[in-house]
């Protein structure tokens, strides 16, 4: 059981409350598939990711992205039992998609410069601190299911 003092869970509320999930979203993955690009290999089926420009532009890469902002809302909204939340995604990331659960921490990274980007000064140390944490636990549940 992950605990969560009342600061972190206060700090990851209000991230997640100053987000636009039709901006950070998309951003966050195109960025991924843009700085690692062998994660586009589980993309296959998005259409042209032939550059950087195609991948900012293409719908299907921003609409994905847009679904794993709303995953982690789930997992925010779920603090704590974040584990059984994700069960279901794991099974799926793992067993249907096939996806390396190192690809979990490549994209987290990206979404945290997009979250850093989005919200400035706003962004303090401490409020990265739970924001790694909340990742953390994230990308521990989404990788629970690989065997
Ligand atoms: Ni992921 C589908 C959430 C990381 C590749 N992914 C989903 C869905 C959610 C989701 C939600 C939709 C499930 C459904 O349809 O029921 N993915 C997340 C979250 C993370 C994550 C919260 C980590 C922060 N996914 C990744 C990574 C990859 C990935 C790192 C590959 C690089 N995900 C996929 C693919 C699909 C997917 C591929 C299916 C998309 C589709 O439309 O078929």
């Amino acid at each position: 059981m992950v605990e969560w003092t009342d600061a972190e869970r206060a700090a990851i509320m209000d991230i997640f409350s100053k987000l636009n999930y039709d901006v950070v979203g998309p951003n966050s993955l195109a960025r991924c598939l843009i700085v690692y690009p062998w994660t586009q290999r589980y993309m296959s089926g998005f259409g042209n990711l032939y550059n950087a420009a195609a991948i900012m532009g293409n719908p299907r890469v921003a609409a994905h992205g847009t679904v794993v902002l709303h995953g982690l809302d789930r997992a925010m909204k779920n603090m704590d039992d974040i584990k059984n939340t994700y069960a279901e995604l794991s099974v799926l990331h793992s067993e249907k998609l096939h996806v390396d659960p190192d690809n979990f921490r490549l994209l987290g990274d990206c979404i945290t410069i997009v979250v850093a980007g989005q919200m400035g000064t706003a962004f303090t140390p401490e409020y990265q601190a739970a924001w790694q944490k909340f990742l953390a636990v994230v990308i521990s549940a989404l990788g629970r299911q690989y065997h």
